[in-house]
């Protein structure tokens, strides 16, 4: 063969396999809310979950956080609030937004209130970008408050941005972000040409950008649309359509656009992952540019996404002394900080009776390998425990003695689509003797092609 064809051959086999859409590809997840906050050198996304095989938005339950330095590279780490965490909600976790905000992490969503059955916007604190967050209750003054967005102007004023069923609202919310100011709403719609719902706002040479999902007379799916106006909350000028319909999209699109290492990205959803199923999605990204006069360039989207890489890869991480508000469980045991240089807010020791556990929920989209990565201390000694997978039986795991956190890989588990728990448990064959300190454990995709 000649040397040219060769090289042509190469070249298409590595342009084909490039691929990093869809972004996630051991969740099902949609809405991404994409943000770099101050002093952390990392990329966030925060998603909503479509759960495997329901196919419907009506059994939507909760939302996790991504992050990752290099766009190749991910962490999941994992369940970051559901429906069973807040009080006054009874189903329905959509959309969502993040926000740092006077040195606190805010989760806005929006969930629909028991006995109502109509939807209001959440608040849920974090003291870090990972979570779990914590609900305090609802935004005073917004009725039917789905897919909220906040957006923090320059001068620091919160505004609250949300939108159903073709209508979009703005208002200017008070300093604890759980209310709005009244005489700053605004009605949108009829600035918002096509808009149905999901609005977001970000800043762009000193104008205000609202973006939004929206459709053309009585078609779905959904198109992306964008408005322009010099203050954020209107009047707005109606721009264009800047991601039209492509192949395997879900009927909804939903997004947001961030600004990361000088690159404007617009993270969205498909249904690629599942092979087309509407409304079991997966979010995606693609590059943003503008034109010279601050037109938004139509996004087509593409396999390549972000970057060069083959695919992307998503580690979930799961920080043993997290518990119910990460889908996880700590039974008789205590959380310290004692052994300095633990990850997350501390880690999971006393593990002195038989069946005293932590107990982790690590949710995927479909049955696939993972390995399986400790984190622990074991200062006077081997460590001996037992480890349960979905209730079975997996294997019995020795931490040898180390005086340090260290990690430990125990090789490929296999997880089921959906909810998994992991129990890690004081071994009755070989009981535990002296401190033993759990971090946090690692579940790494495995590809098996
Ligand atoms: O994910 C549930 C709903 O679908 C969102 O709240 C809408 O914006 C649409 O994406």
């Amino acid at each position: 063969m000649k040397k040219s064809l060769l090289v042509l051959l190469f070249t298409s086999v590595s342009v084909f396999s490039i691929a990093q859409n869809p972004v996630f590809t051991h969740l099902f997840t949609a809405d991404p809310a994409p943000h770099v906050w101050p002093n952390d050198d990392r990329l966030w996304v925060y998603t909503t979950r479509d759960e495997p095989g329901s196919n419907n938005h009506y059994g939507m339950t909760d939302y996790h956080a991504f992050s990752t330095t290099d766009m190749v590279n991910w962490t999941d780490h994992g369940r970051i609030l559901h429906l069973d965490n807040v009080d006054w909600a009874e189903s329905h976790a959509w959309a969502m937004d993040a926000v740092y905000y006077r040195d606190h992490y805010y989760l806005i969503y929006c969930m629909k209130e028991a006995g109502i059955g109509l939807f209001r916007t959440g608040v849920a604190r974090s003291d870090v970008p990972e979570g779990p967050f914590t609900d305090l209750g609802y935004v005073k003054g917004v009725e039917f408050g789905q897919d909220p967005a906040i957006f923090i102007d320059d001068d620091g004023t919160p505004y609250l941005f949300w939108g159903h069923d073709r209508k979009c609202f703005g208002a200017e919310l008070n300093s604890d972000l759980m209310s709005i100011k009244p005489e700053t709403y605004v009605d949108l719609t009829s600035q918002l040409t096509h808009v149905f719902e999901g609005p977001w706002v970000h800043k762009y040479k000193g104008k205000y950008y609202l973006t939004y999902p929206g459709l053309t007379p009585r078609r779905w799916p959904e198109k992306m649309f964008y408005a322009v106006a010099d203050k954020p909350l209107g009047p707005y000028e109606f721009k264009d359509c800047f991601i039209d319909d492509f192949e395997g999209q879900s009927g909804t699109n939903h997004g947001g656009i961030v600004t990361y290492k000088g690159k404007d990205i617009m993270f969205y959803h498909s249904a690629w992952l599942s092979g087309g199923l509407s409304e079991t999605r997966s979010v995606m990204a693609d590059y943003l540019h503008y034109d010279k006069d601050g037109n938004i360039i139509p996004i087509v989207p593409s396999k390549k996404g972000l970057g060069n890489a083959n695919r992307t890869k998503t580690t979930i991480h799961l920080e043993a002394e997290n518990g119910f508000a990460a889908g996880g469980k700590l039974y008789n045991v205590i959380v310290d900080t004692y052994m300095k240089d633990y990850g997350g807010k501390g880690y999971v020791t006393n593990f002195d009776n038989p069946y005293d556990h932590v107990s982790m929920l690590a949710q995927v989209a479909k049955p696939a390998k993972y390995r399986f990565i400790v984190r622990y201390a074991s200062p006077e000694g081997e460590s001996n425990h037992d480890v349960l997978i979905n209730s079975h039986q997996y294997r019995e795991f020795k931490f040898p003695k180390s005086e340090t956190f260290r990690e430990i890989d125990f090789g490929p588990v296999e997880l089921k689509a959906g909810d998994n728990i992991i129990r890690i448990l004081r071994s009755n064959w070989k009981p535990t003797k002296g401190y033993f300190a759990l971090d946090y454990i690692k579940l790494e995709q495995i590809f098996e092609d």
